[in-house]
């Protein structure tokens, strides 16, 4: 993408903290690794999946943890999909998240939602053990039509622009792990900080192949759903500046190398 259209992007995400890019990826794709994730759990694949309040586990241990398939983010689907990895790689959001970025952008995680998360208001810098958690950015891509009634995202535009908050007095990043409580705390102390600024909950009705580019220091949230189990299936990724993640930071147990993939970045652990 280049020219106004990019600038025109560009502003909106400097001034509100999101831009949107309508229609920018096409279903087949999109359904490819969809599929793939599917089959991937017929056959039993052992994949990793997180749920907050349960951490980060392996799929063999959904039943112990008392969740299903659908209950959870899978996470790194692109080391197992090469449709997926296509995705998170595509040239049509790329460049932009280049520019915003400022450097080439490097895949810290990717998570798959077959359902909405109903995740309280939260900005996402505050998940990212880095050096510089402001040098990251989330892209949000809707492989099905997401409304008000399916638990769709919202924003609270302007939100990137308040004082960072911080926890227990003085810590940037979040230090409670899998705590509930303590997320409903962070949730509720963000609304009221916005409230106080005047600042509004939006509610972004997408349609399948909306990217939606989210500012690190963006509060945002996801509405619960209001309809038992329809679908409503996002790929989220978070990435970084290649300056500001310079290590794997999931620490693989073999180690990992570094790929790329277009413009993108991402690590792949050895021998696979
Ligand atoms: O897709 C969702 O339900 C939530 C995404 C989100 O808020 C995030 O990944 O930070």
């Amino acid at each position: 993408m280049i020219g106004p259209e990019a600038a025109a992007l560009q502003h909106d995400f400097e001034a509100k903290g999101f831009a949107i890019l309508r229609r920018a990826l096409a279903g087949p794709l999109l359904e490819a690794g969809w599929s793939d994730l599917q089959a991937a759990q017929a056959r039993g694949e052992i994949l990793s999946c997180h749920r907050e309040g349960h951490g980060v586990f392996r799929s063999d241990a959904l039943a112990r943890q008392g969740l299903q398939a659908g209950d959870v983010a899978i996470h790194d689907f692109h080391l197992h999909s090469p449709a997926t990895l296509a995705v998170a790689s595509h040239p049509a959001f790329m460049a932009l998240a280049t520019r915003l970025l400022g450097e080439d952008p490097v895949l810290m995680q990717s998570q798959m939602l077959r359902f909405g998360s109903g995740k309280g208001t939260h900005a996402d810098h505050v998940y990212c053990p880095i050096a510089r958690p402001l040098q990251t950015l989330t892209v949000w891509i809707a492989a099905d039509a997401v409304g008000a009634d399916n638990g769709a995202l919202y924003v609270l535009p302007g939100s990137h622009r308040l004082p960072l908050h911080r926890f227990d007095g003085d810590r940037l990043l979040w230090p409670h792990g899998e705590d509930l409580d303590r997320m409903r705390e962070y949730h509720v102390a963000l609304d009221a900080q916005c409230e106080a600024a005047g600042l509004l909950r939006h509610t972004i009705e997408a349609s399948a192949g909306d990217v939606v580019l989210l500012h690190p220091r963006l509060a945002h949230g996801a509405w619960p759903s209001l309809t038992a189990r329809r679908t409503r299936r996002s790929l989220v990724l978070h990435l970084a500046g290649t300056s500001a993640y310079t290590a794997d930071h999931r620490g693989l147990p073999g180690g990992s190398s570094l790929r790329r993939a277009g413009r993108l970045r991402y690590y792949r652990p050895l021998g696979a």
